[in-house]
């Protein structure tokens, strides 16, 4: 696989509405897309930085940044057997990895077109349809998250997830609850929290959730073991896990019994492949998470989703729930039973809509192996 041309884009996209999480709101994305040619053959990743560093320590500028200034620059012009063998070749450049991930899974893409085979199936992926949830920001107040809760589950989503925190937690899911008593409801707090809030936290225990992701600091494996220990709601760890080894210390602490896989927060498809990997070996659920992405980030999750291990519905769900109008062609749809069909053609296996990129493409960069310009 010669990598003869990688091209660099910001586009923008207006999420249809505002995003609440405790970390603040968003609802303008300045999203990387980047696109890898070679052999005849062109591969799409993306990179789900934020546009502060307020979920984990990237932004979209920062990823512009190392992508532009190091790893492009490392990449071009080589000559990889596999999509695998990239992490090894970006060792030397320490963290980004949502950076790594939006290059990395251009070239997953590319191989599998390569090799004529749909992406999921070039990971290992054993089924053709995943289960999907949602993940609902902070509302108002109680009775319009209600609402909303019955309103995603009309389209059939499996599973229901609840932003919260503090001031805004308990009573918020106890309505919810109140009026759906069986669903499978489960609650993000993304770090909100300290370990002096363990007696509020324990009081979510009595909603009977399938999970509290996140409730204390997004580099503390070690606090959320102590905070396991005082509440029975199982604890999924999300930003503290940008890697196998963080997988491992925690399930060892006891810091969580469930993971959260983001191709972004892990460095791309092959640190998520080792780290699904070893989670099935220890009998530890996972499922995949999402950041708002656009379609090409979302394809790439419904081909992660489809790994075994992959038990738990993520927070991918439809294109429409997003964006009045997606990259990508047909849009994510979601099934009246709540799950995703895997498309089953090389690659992503979904169509690139170009021309509409392009309008919505706001700057870009591009590097071209010396070969190929001769
Ligand atoms: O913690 O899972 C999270 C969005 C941005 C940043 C962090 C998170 C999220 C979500 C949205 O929960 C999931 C989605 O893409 O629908
Ligand atoms: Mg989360």
């Amino acid at each position: 696989m010669k990598i003869e041309s990688i091209a660099l884009r910001e586009i923008h996209m207006r999420l249809k509405s505002p995003f609440e999480t405790s970390f603040g709101v968003v609802q303008d994305r300045r999203i990387l897309l980047v696109e890898a040619i070679g052999d005849g053959i062109n591969g799409w990743g993306e990179v789900t930085a934020g546009e502060s560093p307020a979920y984990n320590a990237e932004t979209t500028d920062t990823a512009w940044h190392v992508i532009s200034d190091f790893i492009a620059p490392l990449l071009i012009g080589k000559n990889l057997a596999a999509a695998s063998e990239f992490p090894k070749l970006v060792n030397q450049i320490r963290g980004h990895e949502m950076a790594k991930s939006g290059v990395e899974n251009a070239l997953w893409d590319m191989e599998a077109k390569l090799r004529g085979v749909a992406l999921y199936k070039l990971l290992g992926g054993a089924v053709d349809e995943i289960a999907a949830g949602v993940s609902l920001g902070i509302r108002e107040n109680p009775e319009s998250l209600v609402k909303r809760v019955g309103e995603e589950l009309q389209s059939g989503y499996q599973r229901v997830k609840l932003k919260i925190k503090p001031g805004k937690d308990v009573e918020f899911v106890a309505a919810v609850r109140k009026e759906f008593p069986t669903i499978r409801l489960s609650v993000d707090a993304n770090s909100a929290y300290t370990l002096d809030d363990a007696v509020q936290l324990q009081k979510l225990d009595e909603f009977n959730l399938l999970m509290m992701e996140q409730p204390l600091s997004w580099d503390d494996i070690y606090g959320h073991s102590k905070l396991q220990a005082q509440v029975r709601t199982a604890i999924c760890l999300d930003e503290c896990i940008y890697n196998t080894n963080h997988a491992l210390a925690a399930i060892e602490m006891k810091a969580c019994r469930i993971i959260n896989i983001k191709l972004g927060r892990v460095g791309g498809h092959t640190e998520a492949r080792k780290m699904q990997a070893a989670c099935l070996r220890r009998h530890v659920p996972v499922w995949c998470g999402g950041m708002l992405e656009s379609g090409i980030g979302r394809a790439h999750n419904i081909a992660m989703s489809t790994l075994p291990g992959f038990t738990l519905p993520g927070d991918v769900s439809a294109s429409h729930r997003y964006w009045n109008e997606d990259i990508i062609e047909p849009a994510v749809e979601v099934t009246a039973k709540g799950t995703i069909r895997v498309p089953s053609t090389p690659g992503l296996g979904y169509a690139i809509k170009r021309d509409y990129i392009e309008e919505i493409t706001v700057r870009r960069n591009n590097w071209t192996a010396r070969s190929a310009v001769n």
